[in-house]
This record gives C-alpha cells, structure tokens and sequence, in this order.
C-alpha cells in the first residue's frame, strides 16, 4: 500500500510546477496541461482493491480498509504555490471500478452564474462551480505515462500559456476525461463521460480544443431570453426538485409571470439535461462537509463503448486528476503522472 504523505509533500515542494490547468470559457472548455520541470518525471501508483461486495457509497466501511495515497495537486503560474492534497482511494469488484477522491476546499461551489432578482432587473450572480477531473489514456497518448498533463496541451508558439487547450497532438492518441461538476454533472449524480483526441474540427481551428463528448445525451442549457436579459424557465410548481437548490431541465417550465418574483429571488442559470447513453457511464456521489468535497465516482470495467477505456485488471492505467475551486480556468490544480494498477 503506498503511503507517501510526507514524502509527497516534499515532492511538491520540491517540483516547480508550472501548470496550465484547465480553463472554461463556455459549458464545455477544459484544459490540462503543464510545462514541468526536467525532475518532474515521478510516478505515483493508485492501488484499486478487489472487494467482492460493491460499496453502497461515501461512507461504506470498505473504503475505510483502504488507506489514502496523498496526491499532491498544483496551481499554476501565479497560482504555482498553492497545492493541496487530493486523498485517493480505488476499490474494484468483477464489474466495476470506484474511485473516492477527497480534497480540501472550504467553499462548496455551486452558482454557475445563478439568475438573482434585484427588484428591477436579473443580475447574474458571481461564482462558477467546483469541479473534479480524471484523465485515462484509451489509445496511448505518448509521454502521459511519465509527464501527465503536461503532453496533452495544444500549445502553439504564437499563444500564450493561458490559451493552451486540452487535445492530444495525433489522432491515434485518445483520452478518457470524466469531468464532475458540482453545478452541472453533480444533480444527476454522475460525472461528465467525455473523451480526448487532437485539436480542432477538420475545418476548425487549431486553436480549439479536442474535447469530444461521448454519445449520448447530457451537457446543460443556458436558462435564459434570446435577449440574455432575464431567465426563461423556473421549477414546474406542480414538481418536487429531484435535485433541491438546482433547476433541471425536464423539471422546468417556461415563466410567464414575472410579477411572482420577489427582491433577492434566485433561478438557476445553467440547467442540466437528463444525461444517458454513454455520456452517463461515470456514475458519482458527492458531499461537502463545510471544508471538503468527497466525491465516490464508478464505472464499468468495460462499458463496451468505443470511447471509454477499457479497464483489465492486468493491466496498468496512466492516468491524472485535477481539482478546481470554483472555476473551471487558471485556479486549477493538476497532478503528476498517476498509474493505476488492479490487486486481489
Ligand atoms: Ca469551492
Ligand atoms: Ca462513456
């Protein structure tokens, strides 16, 4: 079992991490990626333990048999000195894959740009959302096994670090990326199944990202008049929330009276759609505890879908984890090149 807390937080301070983290401009921009230092090449291995029994959730004892690896995470450029520590723990049954992933943040995040009501106008409300993210190799994506995220930034010599965007440089290199929102993925209880691949339409821009999401429905609507102006849809009155303080969109109706609302009234901006397919495999459960997000992700061994990894328990995964407070863009913490390996 890797116990490594002391030793990792040497390393981080050790590393003069520079990293790019992941930056969103709309619902769906997302960034990993790193310039490390030449010493930067450790590797740390997640163990996943076999359990017979599924753990039913957050507080299952199993997880509690399993000790922690302390991976240590980092900001980038202005944000280089402020690490954390995301507490890693993976459990494996015949069928599944669990991951609980626990780190530090004293505010739980969920606005998203939230409509508020200031007895005149709708003024969007400050504040984004916090969000976890992991990264596999499907198809080999060369160098990610010994310098994570650092290889899968699209970084042309005319950009500046900031616009750096998550793809991988050849075709024939993918990546599984499962992004869990707080404000977005977290009400249906999943996280986000997308996947990797270079930059850019065939016609588009290399400047774009080569985030693709898996088939299948999901994503989110922005709630509001063609104008911007105000929001468009509410709770249907006739439906208890499935998801208390967000807005769904099978949940919602169109307002048509605006007159209902009062001074200081809040609608949610950004709605989720009911997701399915393959876009819905990582499942997720999630809590803050006033100082913490503990997230417990899960997922098939093999979906049998053509854009997820495919996990065998005799092999060895690369993978990355990057945490976010409240932000999709430069506060972004990445780690180091993680390796995931199977053990009875
Ligand atoms: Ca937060
Ligand atoms: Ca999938």
């Amino acid at each position: 079992m890797e116990r490594l807390p002391r030793k990792a937080l040497k390393e981080v301070a050790m590393f003069r991490w520079l990293i790019a983290g992941i930056a969103v401009f709309s619902s769906a921009t997302i960034v990993f990626a790193a310039a490390p230092s030449p010493e930067d090449t450790g590797v740390m291995t997640i163990t996943a333990r076999y359990v017979k029994t599924p753990p039913a959730g957050i507080d299952d004892p199993a997880w509690q048999r399993v000790a922690p690896v302390q991976v240590p995470v980092a900001g980038r450029l202005e944000m280089a000195d402020i690490k954390e520590i995301v507490a890693t723990r993976a459990l494996y049954t015949d069928n599944e894959l669990y991951f609980l992933l626990s780190w530090a943040d004293p505010t739980r995040s969920v606005n998203k740009e939230s409509w508020q009501f200031d007895g005149e106008k709708w003024v969007h409300l400050k504040g984004d959302e916090d969000r976890v993210a992991l990264l596999f190799e499907i198809d080999r994506i060369n160098q990610f096994s010994s310098k994570s995220c650092a290889v899968v930034c699209h970084s042309p010599a005319d950009l500046s670090r900031s616009q750096w965007k998550l793809a991988t440089r050849t075709p024939a290199e993918k990546g599984d990326l499962w992004h869990w929102k707080a404000a977005r993925s977290a009400p249906y209880r999943h996280a986000d199944d997308g996947w990797l691949t270079v930059a850019g339409n065939p016609s588009g821009s290399y400047r774009e990202t080569g985030r693709r999401n898996d088939a299948g429905a999901g994503g989110d609507v922005k709630n509001e008049t063609p104008d911007g102006s105000r929001p468009i849809y509410m709770q249907d009155p006739a439906r208890k929330p499935s998801a208390p303080g967000f807005l769904l969109l099978e949940e919602a109706v169109p307002i048509t009276d605006y007159s209902i609302f009062k001074t200081g009234d809040a609608i949610p901006y950004r709605l989720p759609v009911k997701p399915g397919g393959s876009r819905f495999d990582v499942k997720a459960e999630s809590r803050h505890d006033g100082s913490r997000w503990t997230v417990m992700l899960q997922r098939k061994l093999n979906t049998g879908q053509e854009d997820d990894v495919v996990f065998d328990a005799r092999k060895r995964f690369s993978f990355a984890i990057a945490v976010f407070d409240d932000t999709g863009a430069d506060h972004s913490k990445t780690t180091r090149s993680l390796v995931l390996v199977f053990k009875r």
